[in-house]
């Protein structure tokens, strides 16, 4: 079985997990109260004092942060420590708004370290492996993340970064990679990129993958173990809370453990703010127990997913997440029904004969939402008869409107028509949001 970095925080009994919470939790409610002004502030307005919170039961009683709050007090407003402590800044465009900016003390990056570090343990990586980090570096926390996680571990690092991929293929292939870090959307298109340069599977030595950054399905999971012969790991993490390494998949792939001796999570609804029990789906919060630089409370991720605490295999007591739908602003809302991209991948996956290659094209038309679902075939698909092509269009348009409960029209592209992307995938474009 694969192994731990820190067992006795990733096996630790719950009682002392919650006295570890409680703890640290005060702690840093203590220290941005008297250091943030923002926090100072809201708390004030809350009627809540540090004193107030002295254990997770009472983390309820704080206000939420809000990704609004970060660009108000752009860009080191909600630090907590002084510029001289802070050794690194990140940042985050997001798809909208003005980019956010997110620090971090020397200790800060060792406890990154061994969040990532955790999640290479947990996917059987060890210091005999070679890791091929595809993710960008520079602003964006995946690459310098994953890279120092694995430095932690004693891995061998390759530090390739997006981009080139055929010479990704190459470097693959000579430096006898055993393991890598990408999206799962990139991942795909390495796959693709071997298949075209004529590399086989059994011409590579890779045997795992750390993916996330952006949602994907059980069903892209299989695609891409079959097409790499890589097992795949999920994980999961935000620029805000740290970046890569906040929750991250075990031996029994059912959910991604949350390093919560790090992170407080939490689950709410989004419209009432109410925190619901583990098992129900809603928005996920976290809290930030350990961090120095930038310790965000309550803050509210806009990722929908559900919490399970359960006996799990492999030994972590660690709560888990549910692999998350998306962020709520993914969200599509199409003539009243909600829609997330990661639904239409999974019934285009299960019907077979396309490729993972999709987008999706929301319009107003007359004052109507329409929804067009561009896919590409397979290349074997593609060399078949009009009627068969018609055929399959009405398949996936009934699987379609059978799932999500709307109809779409469907137009299945030739294979290696649609963009292919080196970071996060872009699946939707959305013409009512001009
Ligand atoms: O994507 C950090 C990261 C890098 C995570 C590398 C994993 C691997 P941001 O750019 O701030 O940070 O984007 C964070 O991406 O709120 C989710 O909506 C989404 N996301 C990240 N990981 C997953 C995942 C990095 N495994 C946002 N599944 C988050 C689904 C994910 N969504």
């Amino acid at each position: 079985m694969a192994g731990y970095w820190e067992k006795k925080y990733e096996c630790a009994p719950l009682h002392e997990m919650k006295a570890l919470q409680s703890f640290r939790l005060s702690q840093t409610v203590r220290r941005v109260y008297e250091n943030v002004p923002h926090y100072r502030k809201r708390m004030d307005e809350a009627g809540v004092k540090p004193e107030d919170i002295t254990s997770v039961k009472d983390l309820y009683k704080l206000p939420f942060t809000y990704k609004q709050d970060l660009r108000d007090t752009y860009p080191y407003g909600l630090f907590a420590v002084g510029m001289d402590k802070v050794v690194r800044l990140h940042a985050s465009s997001g798809t909208t708004g003005k980019q956010i900016v997110v620090g971090y003390t020397e200790n800060d990056i060792t406890v990154w370290k061994d969040c990532c570090a955790r999640a290479l343990a947990a996917a059987g990586c060890t210091n005999e492996d070679f890791m091929h980090v595809s993710y960008g570096y520079g602003l964006f926390t995946g690459g310098l993340g994953m890279h120092y996680g694995a430095e932690h571990l004693g891995m061998t690092v390759i530090p390739v970064s997006v981009g080139n991929t055929k010479r990704q293929i190459t470097i693959i292939q000579d430096f006898g990679s055993t393991a890598i870090c990408a999206t799962p959307s990139y991942m795909l298109h390495l796959a693709e990129t071997m298949e075209e340069m004529g590399i086989s599977k059994d011409d590579i030595k890779l045997k795992v993958g750390i993916l996330g950054a952006e949602p994907w399905t059980e069903e892209m999971r299989q695609q891409i173990q079959e097409k790499t012969g890589i097992k795949a790991y999920d994980i999961y993490g935000l620029s805000e809370i740290i970046g890569p390494g906040v929750a991250f998949e075990c031996s029994e792939q059912t959910g991604m453990h949350i390093n919560e001796d790090h992170f407080i999570p939490e689950i709410i609804d989004p419209d009432t703010g109410e925190v619901l029990p583990d098992g129900v789906q809603g928005e996920l919060v976290f809290t930030c127990i350990t961090k120095e630089a930038f310790p965000l409370i309550r803050y509210r991720t806009r990722d929908i997913a559900m919490l399970k605490r359960e006996k799990c295999s492999c030994g972590r007591t660690l709560i888990k997440m549910m692999k998350p739908a998306g962020r709520s602003d993914d969200m599509l809302i199409i003539r009243g029904v909600n829609v997330f991209p990661s639904q239409v991948e999974s019934v285009l996956l299960q019907l077979g004969n396309t490729t993972p290659y999709y987008q999706l094209i929301v319009d107003r038309v007359n004052n109507t939402d329409t929804l067009e679902i561009q896919v590409e075939i397979s290349p074997e698909m593609f060399s078949d008869t009009v009627k068969s092509l018609e055929t399959q269009e009405k398949i996936i348009k009934d699987a379609v409107e059978s799932t999500l409960g709307i109809a779409a029209t469907i137009k299945l592209v030739e294979p290696k028509t649609l963009q292919r992307f080196e970071g996060k995938a872009v699946r939707v474009i959305d013409k009512r949001k001009k």
